[in-house]
């Protein structure tokens, strides 16, 4: 039985993150992918040295031509350029398209059959083109956001009422960052939601707006503090816990970029919302009725997309 084939599209910072975490666990054999000539090979060089210390199998290969992600079973896309600080993510449209396009093909020529994860930013307009010039189905590629928020969502919480990280679950809709839409009633510390913790005197409304607040903009705090790219550990370990998920059938159920057909009124978008994921990709979309004030941020997130989702169409005319 051939090894588990994990192919990573770009071996920037969270490309190289994620090769690590794959080869740590033992998830596969991996292919570091890029344009940048040199670079994959010399990293996956590096790590495989990482290999008998932390007694590790995998093989990794660097590489600059598609055909290395032949057969290819995940396939996790962060190639492109990331933001600066200063740079919203909608700035990257223009050239990540093009990215999208090239990365779309290759991964049609090669994989077609995979499990496509997109990272790359501005998130929920990317993953819509990637499955577009790709051509697989929609249950197949998927997009990455909504595990990292929520888990900033969660650190935040955990720190606040001084509980395990474990302990604290979160539930977020929407677009990534700025858009994001937490549901404070389905956010829990073991089961128990924040609104009653709020009334067991756990904390206040003003500290949960003001943790609401600092997650939307979880990712720019972080640039700012780096001055020279974004985030990259908790952005490569959510894509593995996605990953995971697909590879080992687990079902798990996940905040991710889905492409939606009516499910909370939307019909052809890719929006972040809860999904089951499993052997068959994205198996289920989760739908919750929501009240008033989260319908109107989910519209602001929807209405987001979709602005992006029409420049994008303005700048290739194959979408
Ligand atoms: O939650 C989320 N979805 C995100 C998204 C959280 C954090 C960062 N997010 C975005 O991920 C970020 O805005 C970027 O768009 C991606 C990748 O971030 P990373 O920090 O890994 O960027 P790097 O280090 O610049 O790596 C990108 C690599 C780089 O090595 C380029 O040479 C390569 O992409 N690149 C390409 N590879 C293959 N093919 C093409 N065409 C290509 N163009 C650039």
């Amino acid at each position: 039985m051939a090894r588990t084939k994990i192919a990573l599209v770009g071996s920037g910072m969270i490309g190289g993150t994620l090769a690590h975490l794959a080869a740590m666990k033992e998830m596969g054999d991996v292919v570091l992918f890029d344009i940048a000539e040199g670079m994959p090979a010399g990293k996956a060089l590096d790590l495989s040295q990482a290999g008998p210390v932390e007694g590790f199998d995998a093989n990794l290969k660097g590489t600059s031509d598609y055909a290395d992600i032949a057969g290819a079973d995940v396939v996790i896309v962060t190639a492109g350029v990331p933001r600066k600080p200063g740079m919203s993510r909608d700035d990257l449209l223009g050239i990540n398209l093009k990215v999208m396009k090239a990365v779309g093909e290759g991964i049609k020529n090669n994989c077609p059959d995979a499990f496509v994860i997109c990272i790359t930013n501005p998130l929920d307009a990317m993953v819509w083109a990637l499955r577009e010039f790709s051509g697989l189905p929609h249950n197949k590629v998927v997009g990455m956001a909504g595990v990292l928020d929520s888990a900033r969502f969660r650190h935040f919480l955990a720190t606040e009422f001084d509980v395990s990280m474990e302990d604290v679950t979160a539930f977020v809709l929407g677009g990534h960052g700025d858009t994001m839409v937490p549901i404070l009633e389905y956010s829990t510390v073991a089961g128990i939601p924040v609104p009653d913790l709020i009334k067991m005197g756990w904390s206040t409304q003003e500290k949960m707006d003001a943790i609401v607040k600092r997650t939307r903009g979880g990712g720019g705090e972080i640039v700012g503090l780096l001055g020279n790219g974004s985030a990259y550990y908790a952005p490569a370990t959510a894509a593995i816990q996605m990953a995971e998920s697909y590879l080992k059938d687990k079902k798990r159920v996940l905040p991710c970029a889905a492409h939606l057909t009516g499910q909370y009124g939307v019909d052809g978008l890719y929006v972040g919302v809860p999904v089951v994921i499993g052997a068959n990709g994205v198996e289920r979309i989760v739908e919750i009725a929501l009240d008033d004030e989260a319908q109107k941020g989910f519209q602001v997130s929807v209405d987001a997309v979709n602005e992006l989702l029409d420049a994008c169409k303005g700048l290739d005319s194959s979408l």
